[in-house]
């Protein structure tokens, strides 16, 4: 019988990628973002392949997360897979200079977005005793950077809520890990830089960097594991990257 997955994020980047390589493995697949357009068209893509409900919806938003998530069509609503994928940086700058609107949006969609999909999400599996949720992390889950400060934060807080998740849903028999990627070259960087591409397409130039299918192989090889295997924690890095500081230029 097919699983279900509901991916957060769906309309770009790494969550697109994994809605696309779950519909084309056997998997119902539930695609959320903002973005309505790219939801219709993603929605089109994939219904060639399996059975796909599109939910548009601000993570920011608890009660719309609430309705749309309790309200889901009989056949969708048995969420085996929960992808916590959502977020991204906005700005790049010392703390001193930080501007709220960008830590207000870092920390209520990376941290408090996750939550609420989360809290939606978890009674479905905890009632049928099994489950599985993957939260997107960051290397800046793991390490400070210069200028990353609330960013890194945010997925801190992302690392430490897996944890706690994995302890407290472990009698419930629900599988808690978290994907930790380095540079990964999607529209994270236009984000992060307002819209500023050229600025964006910078941080990716003089070296190959990870791509959204990279990550999205990932999760499908995560999600397939056998039951009694659950992989908890996972750092993956761009060849070229060591850290979120070094990162080879003179590879290419
Ligand atoms: P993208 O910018 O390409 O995708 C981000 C996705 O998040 C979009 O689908 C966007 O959809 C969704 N999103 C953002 N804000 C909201 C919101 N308020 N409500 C609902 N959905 C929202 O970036 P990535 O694919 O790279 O990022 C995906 C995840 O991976 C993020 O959590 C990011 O922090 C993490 N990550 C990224 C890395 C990278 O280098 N790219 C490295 C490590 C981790 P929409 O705008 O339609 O709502
Ligand atoms: C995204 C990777 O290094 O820009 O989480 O923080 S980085």
């Amino acid at each position: 019988m097919k699983k279900t997955a509901l991916i957060t994020g769906a309309t770009s980047g790494i969550g697109k990628a994994t809605a696309q390589i779950l519909a084309k493995n056997n998997f119902k697949v539930i695609i959320c973002g903002r973005r309505k357009e790219r939801l219709a068209d993603l929605g089109k893509e994939l219904s060639a392949f399996t059975e796909v409900h599109a939910l548009a919806f601000d993570v920011r938003d608890k009660n719309d997360v609430f309705e749309k998530i309790n309200g889901l069509p009989e056949e969708f609503s048995t969420i085996d897979v929960l992808i916590n994928n959502a977020g991204n940086a906005h700005g790049l700058d010392p703390i001193q200079n930080g501007d709220l609107d960008d830590w207000d949006a870092m920390i209520d969609i990376n941290v408090k977005g996750l939550l609420y999909i989360s809290k939606a999400v978890m009674p479905i599996m905890i009632e049928r005793k099994s489950g599985h949720i993957i939260n997107i992390g960051s290397t800046a889950a793991k390490e400070v950077y210069p200028n990353g400060n609330v960013y890194c934060g945010s997925k801190h807080a992302v690392d430490a809520i897996t944890a706690g998740m994995r302890i407290d849903l472990n009698p419930y028999g629900i599988r808690v890990g978290g994907i930790h990627p380095g540079m990964v070259a999607t529209e994270f960087s236009e984000v992060r830089f307002k819209g500023d591409a050229e600025r964006a397409s910078n941080v990716y130039k003089g070296f190959d960097p990870l791509q959204a299918e990279d990550i999205a192989d990932i999760i499908h090889f995560v999600v397939t594991r056998p039951y009694h295997v659950n992989i908890a924690d996972l750092v993956v890095m761009s060849t070229a990257q060591a850290s979120s500081t070094i990162v080879n230029k003179k590879m290419l």
